[in-house]
């Protein structure tokens, strides 16, 4: 079982090259942004208590997704693959996602990490919000997703750099051309 890490800051292009990668290996996706605008839709109370967190650009409690995400898991059951996009987005996170992969007999196979400088990144999200209107993608709003990366998921790098499964991608140009290169890691780890 192949399971990879897509991984980078807010509008790094994690969700668009998942899409590209799911096309061509058939992975299965777990987006926890997803996951929680779902939460959000469905009007529940979590659901509010979740939007009133995703609007300010904060991350939701380590203890809240991980359950979302194991519930997930077990859904799931056997799949060939899964991309994990948007997790995990904490070092707490990334010890938890290590353990429940264990207790499943797998485990992170590579992290792609998206890099990207900060001025692409506004760029990009101030465009989506342009075309989809999402509601944490004001520029107010941008800026602190940007500082909570910093420091609360950047560090997160570095737990995987550690276990020789780091893998740098250059998150600039196209979208076909950024596929190319992340394309060439995973036919490696075939
Ligand atoms: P996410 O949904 O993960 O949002 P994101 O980081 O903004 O998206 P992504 O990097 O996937 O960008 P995309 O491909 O769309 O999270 C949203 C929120 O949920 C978080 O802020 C947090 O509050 C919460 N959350 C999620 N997971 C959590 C966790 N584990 N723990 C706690 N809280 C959690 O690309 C962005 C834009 O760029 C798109 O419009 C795209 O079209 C464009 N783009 C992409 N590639 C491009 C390219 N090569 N050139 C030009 N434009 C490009």
């Amino acid at each position: 079982m192949i399971n990879i890490v897509i991984f980078g800051p807010p509008g790094s292009g994690k969700g668009t090259q998942s899409k590209k990668i799911i096309e061509k290996y058939g992975y299965t996706h777990i987006s926890t942004g997803e996951l929680l605008r779902q939460e959000i839709a469905s009007g529940s109370e979590l659901g509010h208590q979740v939007e009133a967190i995703i609007s300010k650009g904060e991350l939701v409690s380590d203890e809240l997704i991980i359950d979302i995400l194991s519930n997930e898991l077990d859904r799931l059951g056997n799949v060939p693959g899964i991309i994990f996009d948007g997790f995990p987005r904490t070092l707490n996170q990334a010890s938890e996602l290590k353990n429940m992969l264990s207790d499943r007999g797998t485990a992170i196979s590579a992290l792609l990490f998206l890099d990207v400088p900060h001025e692409v990144l506004i760029e990009r999200l101030l465009k989506r919000k342009s075309i989809d209107g999402r509601a944490d993608d004001t520029m107010e709003v941008i800026e602190n997703r940007l500082r909570v990366y910093q420091q609360q998921t950047a560090p997160v790098v570095e737990f995987y750099r550690k276990q020789g499964k780091l893998r740098t991608i250059d998150g600039t140009g196209s979208v076909d051309e950024i596929f190319n290169r992340i394309d060439k890691v995973l036919q490696e780890l075939q």
